[in-house]
């Protein structure tokens, strides 16, 4: 692959945007290439957890790449949101749980990319900002609809429509990011968060991300079927058994995560 660097590790798949001297912009060819990376990994059963991180010391994802969009006509336009549409949403639904270490600059098309992702850990030096308005356009990557999510809409609308750009610090104040590590630590940070959810009953986290993902577009009333749905099913399985018994036992629970 041209633009995505992928490693596997013990059950974590590492993903890295490769495009630095763009500031890992997302062109059409990086989309497609982090696309058949997702929907590999979210057909394998040993990987576990994904962290998705940018190359180079300034940026994350600096946004959609600006020069190759600035001469698209509508239906290529519709064409690059449908592409990247469904590579975000694959992220959001994968049964891995996904953490976004975020490195530097997380702009556009780039804060989004975060905010498909499950878990965002911020370097120091992260900044974060939807700065769409500034170019004639909106938040097309599903930020109108994730963001507000986050943080509320009051200060998801002042983000949009200021384009702010905002530190860690404040990110963590809002609830965009969920932590704030020392640069150095990012990537040592994400995976210490990343293994300390596989020692858990990985069947009963995927249930529960889907339960909170989908759980979260549906009425309320149907949401608590679904998770009460979720919940019945954890009780067809070998971990749901391991676990309570070793509870009951006083000993540690060894998932096999079936
Ligand atoms: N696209 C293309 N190139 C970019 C880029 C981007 N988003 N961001 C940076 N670069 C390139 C710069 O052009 C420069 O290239 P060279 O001049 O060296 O060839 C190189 O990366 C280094 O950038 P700077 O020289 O500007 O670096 P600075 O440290 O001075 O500034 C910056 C860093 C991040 C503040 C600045 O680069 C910046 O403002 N970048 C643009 C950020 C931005 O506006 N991002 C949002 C893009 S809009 C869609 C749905 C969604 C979207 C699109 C379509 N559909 C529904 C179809 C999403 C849109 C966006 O994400």
């Amino acid at each position: 692959m041209e633009n995505i660097i992928f490693k596997e590790k013990d059950g974590v798949m590492f993903i890295t945007i490769n495009r630095p001297k763009a500031l890992n912009a997302l062109n059409s060819s990086t989309i497609e290439e982090l696309g058949q990376v997702i929907s590999n990994v979210e057909k394998r059963k040993d990987i576990k957890t994904v962290i998705i991180t940018g190359s180079g010391e300034k940026a994350f994802v600096a946004g959609a790449d600006i020069s190759e969009m600035h001469t698209l006509n509508a239906i290529e336009g519709r064409e690059l949101a449908r592409k990247a549409q469904k590579v975000f949403s694959k992220i959001e639904h994968m049964p891995q749980i996904v953490i976004a270490a975020v490195n530097g600059y997380a702009l556009g098309g780039g804060c989004e990319l975060s905010m498909a992702c499950d878990i965002r850990v911020a370097s120091e030096r992260a900044i974060f900002g939807q700065p769409e308005v500034n170019l004639g356009i909106l938040p097309g990557f599903a930020g109108t609809q994730r963001l507000p999510r986050l943080v509320g809409k009051g200060v998801a609308k002042e983000l949009i429509f200021t384009t702010d750009m905002i530190d860690a610090k404040r990110a963590y104040e809002i609830g965009l990011a969920n932590k704030v590590v020392a640069h150095e630590l990012l990537i040592e940070e994400s995976e210490k968060m990343a293994r300390k959810i596989m020692t858990k009953g990985m069947f009963g986290v995927s249930l529960a991300k889907a339960a909170i993902n989908d759980g979260m577009n549906m009425d309320t009333e149907s949401a608590y079927k679904y998770e009460a749905d979720m919940f019945g099913l954890c009780f067809a399985t070998e971990d749901q058994k391991e676990g309570m018994e070793a509870f009951l036992n006083k000993r540690k629970a060894n998932f096999k995560n079936f």
